[in-house]
Parts: structure tokens; sequence; C-alpha cells
């Protein structure tokens, strides 16, 4: 009796650790992952990693880190895409909690504002298999102002378990329209914090995936003025 409790409590234990495995970018590269093509640490910088990219920001009770998480990234080369380029992102699945629904969103001014330029509502990542890394397109709008210092965010609610947002800010370069404007709607950051919006989880709510809360998403425009970009490759400092 005693050694089937023993084998009981190992599997949920193991289950417990793979409830709490999650979903980042891994290209572009997230802030401070410890992906080994991502930019490095200096010597005085390896406490700084993040070792838990893919953990959600919060959950619809509490917020455990801001929106992107980090105010920077490590110093290093950033990905350049062009303005209407589609771009094979890379996500690091450990588990797809059955999909749910992504934003990507452009900030030129360092998370204050974003604009989103995609969506994939209620079955993202719902394909992506346990452990794997799964490719996404992303296409960056033809009319993306220039900017080396952008940041694309993947933005998503889960459809199942707890109820989390989850987010992962890449700094990337933009060549596109030189002193531009990009519109859209503000994205929406649903689970995080009791006072945002509320997605439940859809398999017990008939379905509902938090499409009202979609829809009442804000027009944005933000403008970017002219700039120089000295190389086709920039680097972060
Ligand atoms: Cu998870």
């Amino acid at each position: 009796m005693k050694s089937i409790f023993s084998v009981t409590a190992v599997a949920l234990a193991a289950l417990a650790v793979m409830s709490e495995a999650h979903v980042t970018f891994r290209y572009p590269c997230p802030r401070r992952a410890a992906f080994s093509e991502c930019p490095k640490p200096k010597d005085n910088e390896w406490h700084l990693v993040d070792y838990d990219a893919n953990s959600p920001l919060g959950t619809h009770n509490s917020i455990s880190n801001p929106i992107c998480k980090w105010s920077s990234s490590f110093a290093g080369v950033r990905p350049v895409f062009k303005a209407g380029d589609t771009v094979q992102t890379k996500m690091e699945v450990d588990v797809n909690h059955r999909g749910g629904s992504c934003q990507w969103a452009l900030s030129y001014d360092n998370g204050s504002t974003w604009v989103v330029i995609q969506d994939q509502f209620q079955n993202c990542l719902a394909n992506a298999p346990a452990g794997s890394t799964y490719t996404i397109s992303v296409k960056i709008p033809a009319n993306a102002p220039t900017s080396n210092s952008v940041i694309l965010n993947w933005i998503w609610n889960n459809n199942e378990g707890n109820r989390e947002l989850y987010s992962s800010c890449a700094d990337v370069v933009i060549q596109g329209t030189n002193g531009g404007s990009l519109s859209g709607v503000a994205p929406l950051f649903a689970n995080y914090g009791p006072s945002s919006p509320f997605i439940p989880e859809k398999a017990v709510s008939n379905g509902d995936w938090g499409e009202k809360h979609f829809k009442a998403r804000k027009p944005i425009t933000v403008t970017v003025p002219p700039q120089k970009l000295k190389r086709q490759i920039v680097d972060l400092e």
C-alpha cells in the first residue's frame, strides 16, 4: 500500500512540474533568455539571465511581472526585419494548454504603447507538440516605420489551465518607411491581475474564448520620426 502511494505521489509531482511548463519566443530572442543562440550576458551580468522565460507574466489573480518582464536585453545583434516580411518565428513549447488566442504587437517606445500586427484567435499553438520548437509566421506590416529599437511582443491567453497571460518581448530592427506611422488596435492583456478582463477556460464556459474583449480593443496610431540606420545589423548599444 505504501509503495503504491509513493508511486502515485511521484506521478503527481511529475504532473505538477509539467503543468508549470509553458511557452516562450525562441526566435526572435526574448529578452535575457538563456537560449544558446541569443545575446550573451557580459561577465558581470550572468545573474540577470532569465532561465524562466517561458513562464506566464501573471494570472487573473495576480501580476508577477510587467509586460516584457525585463526593461532591456543583453547587448548583441538584433534580427533585422523588412517591412512586409513574413518572419518565421519560433516558439519554445513545453505544453500548449490546448491552444488559445495569440496577439503579436510592435512597440517603438520600449513598451509604453503597442500596436497589434497579427491575431490568431482560439487555436493558437493548439497543434504545437509538447516539447517542440514550433514555427509561426508573423507578417511585419508593409508600412511599418523604420527603427533600430522595436519590440516584437507575442501575447497569449491559453485555453486550458490556470487563467494566465503570456508575453515574450524580442528586440528587433525594422527597416521600412523612414518616418511614418502604424495604426491598429492596442493589445488585450487579459487574465493579468484582478482588474484585467477575464477569459474563462474555453471548455467549461460554453466555448467563451473572450471574443467580446478582443472586439473591444481600442484603435491606436503610433508615429515614429525619421531616423538613420547605420548598417544592416545594428548593435544593441
Ligand atoms: Cu503553462
